[in-house]
């Protein structure tokens, strides 16, 4: 039988990229969004190109009841899951403090502390039952280091790395692995977010470096997934060469 992965944040960027690389090496897909045609989509392009089976599973992440009730209520051949890509999440604003608009902390609260969370509750009732999975959630260089108008998207992913470790404490007596993945910047649709549609703002981030590409940060995910039933990669941060950390660039010729 083919192994099987869930992720969230599949219509775009991380998620997109890791999908399509779980399918080329065999993998058959759970894919999770909001975006329910841009799913459906990749589900049909993914199947066809690869010859997997791909289950579209759209939901909110901030929805705790749709969240548990979708992962629960998967068919019984779908809920084998070996390893999820709990990867959903955004930034919005790049506001000082006193400026920011608590609207955009809230969401961002929701989705990537609470809705991280549920969704890898939900799925690691199935790995227990199991005593097999691998957790692989999406932090951030943010949640290594607060920089400047970061504030509360950088608390989050400071969130996420602590929940990271929880789970890998709490689950290691059910033979789970569990991973943090702290990328820096990266070419996504993440800055057009953030920026809330300015194209313009959002490709400055990228001036005089050549950002991640969301094909090499699905490579190393591969990477952790693949290795012996014996070895966890606990944390990894991995950034372009032109930048060491959320707050140095080299943008130089
Ligand atoms: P994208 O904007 O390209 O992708 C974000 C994905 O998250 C989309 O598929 C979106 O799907 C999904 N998503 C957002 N909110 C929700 C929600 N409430 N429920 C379900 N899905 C949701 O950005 P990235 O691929 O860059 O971002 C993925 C993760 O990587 C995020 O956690 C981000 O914080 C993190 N990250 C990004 C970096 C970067 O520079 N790009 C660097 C470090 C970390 P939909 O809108 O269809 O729901
Ligand atoms: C995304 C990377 O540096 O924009 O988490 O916070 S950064």
């Amino acid at each position: 039988m083919a192994k099987i992965i869930l992720i969230t944040g599949a219509t775009s960027g991380f998620g997109k990229t890791t999908a399509e690389k779980f399918a080329a090496n065999g993998y058959d897909l759970i894919l999770n969004g909001r975006r329910t045609d841009r799913l459906n989509e990749l589900c049909t392009k993914l199947e066809t190109k690869y010859n997997i089976a791909c289950y579209p599973l759209p939901f909110d992440v901030r929805d705790e009841k749709a969240v548990m009730n979708s992962i629960s209520g998967l068919p019984e051949e779908w809920k084998s899951i070996d390893v999820l890509f709990n990867n959903a999440g955004l930034a919005l604003g790049r506001d000082y403090f006193d400026e920011a608009d608590l609207n955009d902390w809230n969401i961002m609260v929701d989705t990537n502390v609470k809705g991280f969370a549920y969704v890898a509750k939900a799925v690691s009732q199935l790995m227990v039952k199991r005593k097999h999975g691998h957790i692989i959630n999406m932090g951030s260089v943010a949640g290594k280091l607060v920089y400047e108008r970061g504030n509360m998207y950088c608390a989050t992913k400071y969130a996420v790395d602590a929940l990271n470790q929880a789970m890998r404490i709490d689950l290691l007596r059910h033979n789970i692995k569990v991973t943090g993945i702290h990328p820096g910047a990266a070419e996504t649709e993440f800055s057009i977010v953030r920026f809330k549609g300015d194209e313009d703002t959002a490709k400055k981030i990228y001036d005089g470096l050549e950002p991640l590409k969301p094909e090499d940060v699905a490579d190393v995910i591969w990477y952790c997934a693949s290795l012996p039933p014996h070895v966890c990669i606990n944390d990894l941060t991995i950034t372009c060469t032109r930048q060491a950390d959320g707050i140095y660039f080299y943008r130089g010729n």
